[in-house]
């Protein structure tokens, strides 16, 4: 298609053609494909070694993604799920232009970044089972993936909330005089919160070591770049911040390490800021449960013909660096890797229940927990009383707390507005006394079906849920 976009794209546009953009661009012109000239070779290839470094991490990536979606749908894994597949190369290489200490932040799609910048599959894959051996220990789930070893700061569940987080590390990095960086990752929806134009305004004034990475996918959720950002070439958004900003081909690894490289070096060298907007696609829906109904099947497939993986792969073998058998090989190795993934988080226990609480930053009454006394004091100590606080959801499960009796759903469901109604009846003015009876899921009682409710259907939202 000569303007790129599909013909799903092109209805809409037909419709709000007399529409301009805040940066007097019409809404069709928001990829550029000429600027960004996507598939053409832009770069020579770097040494054979690093090639072979790039294209395996792609591909472990891929894989990786392909068999955690798998995973969700055999219900191994719970919450939410958020696949990169596509933005492969966007991540890789941005991530290879980094030093072993700097620091690397970014959103929950985040898988690839913390395999691209080493933390291993098994972790990864049992941070998504939510096991024991998960690099965040199972406590984060998919959004939540955390590495310190490799300085990955993390995968961030709101929308734009790791950007402060980002120039806070900055300024660590300065106040420390070291000469360490960090890239701070996001989407391009991100860039329409409030927190994006404050960062980018105390970056700039601060001077501060971050570069800024916008993988633009096209899409926040399910609403088109045109339909979300009034300046859809987003390397000028933090422009009038003061922060200057580059575009890249986001499906072309090598493009991207260039230009965060440059990037990365200024920000180093010089101490300021810098922003670069690599476009590229995702090929599957925003999460697990997206129907995608905003786009076509024809958009999609166009996207993929500009497959950054199959693409670096095919010129390796043009260019004589690899054979096809080698790159079969290193595909195979992905495989197996993330198939020893699945096993390892197979075998990997849940968090006992006692540790609920443990590394959890609150201390009340109710909640003794992790906190912070000073060390000096006669008093109690951090860690002191940690395995003690197991006693709590032991005590809540015991009432028949929401959640406490995890596995069992009669246990999980949330007492309904009926229910404590019905409690209250039951127990008169002032009085003590114990629970109402629980009425069986999905049974409806008079009183609720008045409300317009269903006693026992209130299941914690999980794919069915707005994200
Ligand atoms: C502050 C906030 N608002 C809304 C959401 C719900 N939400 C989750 S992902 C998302 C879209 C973000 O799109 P983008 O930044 O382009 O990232 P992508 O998912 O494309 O990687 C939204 C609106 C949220 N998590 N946080
Ligand atoms: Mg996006």
């Amino acid at each position: 298609m000569a303007n790129g976009y599909s013909p799903t794209q092109v209805a809409i546009r037909e419709t709000t053609k007399t529409r301009k953009n805040g940066d007097g661009t019409a809404p069709g012109d928001v990829t550029k494909p000429e600027e960004i000239r996507f598939g053409e070779v832009k770069h020579d290839l770097p040494d054979p070694e690093t090639c072979r470094t790039v294209l395996s991490k792609m591909m472990l990536i891929r894989r990786f993604e392909e068999r955690a979606g798998e995973m969700y749908a055999k219900a191994k894994i719970g919450g939410f799920l958020h696949l990169c597949i596509g933005e492969e190369a966007a991540i890789v290489g941005a991530t290879q232009a980094l030093r072993d200490g700097d620091y690397l932040i970014s959103t929950y799609r985040e898988h690839g970044q913390a395999l691209a910048r080493g933390t291993h599959p098994n972790g990864v894959m049992a941070e998504l089972f939510g096991r024991e051996d998960g690099c965040s220990r199972g406590r984060g789930g998919s959004m939540h993936l955390f590495d310190w070893e490799k300085r990955f700061l993390g995968g961030y569940g709101i929308v734009g909330g790791s950007l402060p987080l980002s120039a806070g590390v900055a300024l660590a990095c300065d106040y420390l005089e070291t000469d360490d960086v960090i890239l701070s990752m996001m989407g391009d929806g991100a860039t329409n919160q409030g927190t994006f134009g404050e960062t980018m305004n105390l970056a700039a004034l601060w001077s501060l070591p971050v570069v800024f990475v916008i993988v633009n996918n096209q899409f926040g959720m399910g609403t088109a770049l045109h339909r979300h950002s009034a300046v859809t070439d987003l390397s000028r958004k933090s422009e009038g911040f003061g922060v200057p900003g580059t575009r890249c081909d986001g499906m072309d690894a090598l493009d991207v390490h260039s230009v965060v490289s440059d990037a990365l070096a200024h920000a180093r060298e010089q101490r300021q800021p810098q922003l670069v907007e690599a476009v590229t696609y995702r090929y599957r829906g925003h999460s697990m449960a997206d129907p995608e109904e905003y786009r076509s099947k024809e958009e999609v497939e166009e996207w993929r013909r500009r497959d950054p993986i199959q693409a670096f792969a095919r010129r390796l073998v043009d260019e004589g660096v690899l054979g096809q058998d080698e790159v079969e090989k290193l595909d195979a190795e992905a495989i197996e890797a993330v198939d020893e993934s699945v096993k390892f988080a197979d075998k990997s226990p849940f968090p006992e229940l006692d540790s609920l609480y443990d590394d959890v930053y609150v201390f009340t009454d109710e909640v003794p927990a992790w906190w912070t006394v000073d060390e000096r004091t006669p008093e109690v100590h951090r860690g002191e009383r940690e395995r003690e606080a197991g006693q709590v959801p032991h005590d809540l499960a015991e009432k028949g707390a929401a959640y406490a009796g995890v596995g069992d759903r009669q246990a999980r469901k949330r007492r309904t507005p009926t229910d404590r109604r019905q409690e209250g009846a039951q127990q008169g003015p002032g009085e003590d006394g114990e629970a109402a009876e629980e009425v069986e899921p999905g049974t409806t009682d008079p009183a609720t079906a008045a409300a317009g409710g269903e006693v026992g259907s209130a299941e914690p939202a999980d794919e069915g849920g707005a994200d």
